[in-house]
């Protein structure tokens, strides 16, 4: 038994369970995953009623550390860089810990066309998708242009593989937009695409999307654009 238990959603959908369980598989830190498949967000569902009188927000992901709850990814992320102070969760040095964060609360607070037009769906392949958003939504645009630029700028200044050198907890939070950009087939520079493909490839970001291709479920309400699995 860990004393750390991580609550999450379906792996092909949950895009803000990814986050803390990237990193914790990345970086070893060992815990129990408990599985709330998406059956509906409304009071009835299951999934609501797993999380009653764990979380008062009634959202995943939840991190249990010997039954204390931390809700809200950006605070799991702190509180796992607080409990292995060793692991250097955030870049070391001052300043990129200071970006590293700055970077994280935007994609926490911002995005919102790209998340809304184009869901997290790692199994789906929607490029078709993608260019009708593109050509219909200017906002999605905006959202990529800014990840373009973020992500380009962090690169060249530590000289990558990741965005502050080693893999850190901004890599963790910005893999969901990786899948994105793959799912709808959306446009990057060179740079950028060499980096979604070493996201792809890290460790924890391999072993997730092996259990997002594993699941059965096609949760309507996370799927605008198909009425099945392919
Ligand atoms: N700000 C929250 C967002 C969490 C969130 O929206 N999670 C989704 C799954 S990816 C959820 O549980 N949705 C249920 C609902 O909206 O009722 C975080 O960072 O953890």
């Amino acid at each position: 038994m860990y004393s750390l238990q991580l609550l999450i959603g379906n792996k092909n959908y949950s895009s803000w369970s990814m986050r803390p369980w990237v990193l914790m598989r990345h970086f070893d830190i060992r815990f129990e995953e408990v599985m709330l498949r998406f059956d509906g967000f409304d009071e009835h569902s299951m999934f609501k009623q797993r999380l009653k009188g764990v979380t008062p927000v009634g959202k995943v992901p939840v991190l249990l550390d010997k039954g204390f709850a931390i809700w809200d990814t950006l605070a799991i992320a702190e509180y796992l860089a607080e409990r292995f102070p060793s692991l250097s969760l955030w870049p070391q040095d001052v300043q990129e810990r200071a970006r590293a964060r700055s970077l994280c609360a935007e994609m926490h607070s911002g995005f919102g066309a790209l998340r809304n037009h184009c869901p997290m769906n790692i199994e789906a392949s929607l490029p078709h998708i993608g260019q009708k958003v593109l050509a219909e939504q200017p906002a999605v645009h905006t959202d990529l242009a800014r990840i373009t630029t973020m992500w380009s700028e962090a690169l060249n200044a530590s000289g990558g593989p990741f965005l502050f050198g080693s893999f850190s907890i901004a890599d963790a939070y910005f893999s969901p937009v990786t899948f994105r950009i793959t799912t709808y087939g959306l446009p990057v520079p060179p740079l950028v695409q060499a980096y979604i493909e070493r996201v792809h490839a890290s460790k924890g970001v391999k072993d997730w999307v092996a259990g997002a291709m594993a699941e059965h479920d096609f949760v309507a309400v996370d799927e605008p654009y198909r009425s099945q699995r392919e």
